[in-house]
């Protein structure tokens, strides 16, 4: 029996690119994470932060944009505690953008896993954040006449400890950045995974991000600020995918003068 599945089926359309993200996490955690008791997972609102609902673990499923403040109070309780974070785009740099800003730039200790498929998916297909320029919809009808946001860039520049971008269909490379993110023990982790949405979007499709996505060469430095940053901001129809940016700060919860003495739920009531 598989330690991380629950028994419920996923309500996600047949296709959707949320399944190999699902299954990935499932299969990692089954290998790495057989101590359950530890791992928490923290969603918002959306088909992306239905996921927790599909894993046996300790799950908080609270208000759209608001996973973020829930999961750094979980890690500030009890920072021994394994807190990943899932989230549509929408979710996390949309209604969540304020707190995405504000977790990084107090680089606490939670990892954030969003299902980015430029689109608002559980609503049924308005724009979000990332959409392209032109991207039409049933509200949007002449086309979105906004610039995407780029959450890779914003997360470089606030010096975030890890930023890592890959493709729900390439399950080998999604496998290598859900483990790095997993095992990143310096603060907050974001992982940016491309996720084609087959109802809703129909521009930024399975093939569409096929034709464009690029593993990084073994050669990059993710250690280069500057580099990272001409990554991230991108000059062609590429899309780089990989670790692109490790800062050098360590993480919250090492200066938090009040965890000290181990983590606050077990200092409660103490002197
Ligand atoms: C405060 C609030 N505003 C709006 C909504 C409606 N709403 C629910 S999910 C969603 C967007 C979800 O998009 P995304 O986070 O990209 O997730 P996806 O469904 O695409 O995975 C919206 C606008 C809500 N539930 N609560
Ligand atoms: S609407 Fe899109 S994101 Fe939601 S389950 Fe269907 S394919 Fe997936
Ligand atoms: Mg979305």
């Amino acid at each position: 029996m598989k330690l991380a599945k629950a028994d419920k089926h996923p309500a996600w359309c047949p296709g959707c690119g949320n399944y190999p993200i699902l299954e990935t996490l499932q299969e990692i955690l089954d290998e790495e994470f057989t101590e359950r008791n530890n791992l928490v997972l923290v969603s918002g609102i959306g088909q992306a932060a239905k996921l927790p609902h599909y894993v046996k673990a300790n799950v908080f499923n609270g208000l759209h944009g608001r996973a973020l403040p829930v999961a750094t109070g979980i890690k500030l309780a009890n920072h021994e505690l394994e807190v990943i974070v899932t989230s549509g785009d929408g979710d996390m740099y949309g209604e969540g953008g304020n707190h995405f800003v504000h977790a990084i730039r107090r680089n606490i200790g939670v990892k954030a896993i969003v299902h980015d498929n430029q689109v608002y998916g559980l609503t049924k297909g308005q724009a979000s954040p990332t959409s392209v320029w032109g991207f039409e919809t049933g509200i949007q009808i002449h086309g979105v006449k906004t610039l995407p946001f780029n959450p890779i860039a914003l997360a470089i520049i606030e010096d975030c400890s890890l930023v890592a971008r890959s493709f729900s269909g390439n399950k080998e490379h999604l496998r290598a950045m859900l483990k790095a993110v997993l095992e990143h023990k310096d603060g907050f982790a974001l992982l940016d995974v491309l996720q084609p949405c087959v109802s809703f979007n129909h521009v930024n499709t399975f093939k569409w991000y096929k034709d464009r996505v690029k593993p990084l060469d073994e050669s990059y430095d993710p250690g280069d600020l500057t580099a990272a940053l001409q990554i991230a901001l991108g000059d062609g129809d590429e899309i780089p995918i990989g670790i692109i940016y490790r800062g050098k700060r360590k993480s919250y919860e090492l200066y938090a003068e009040a965890l000290e003495n181990g983590p606050l739920v077990k200092n409660y009531g103490k002197k």
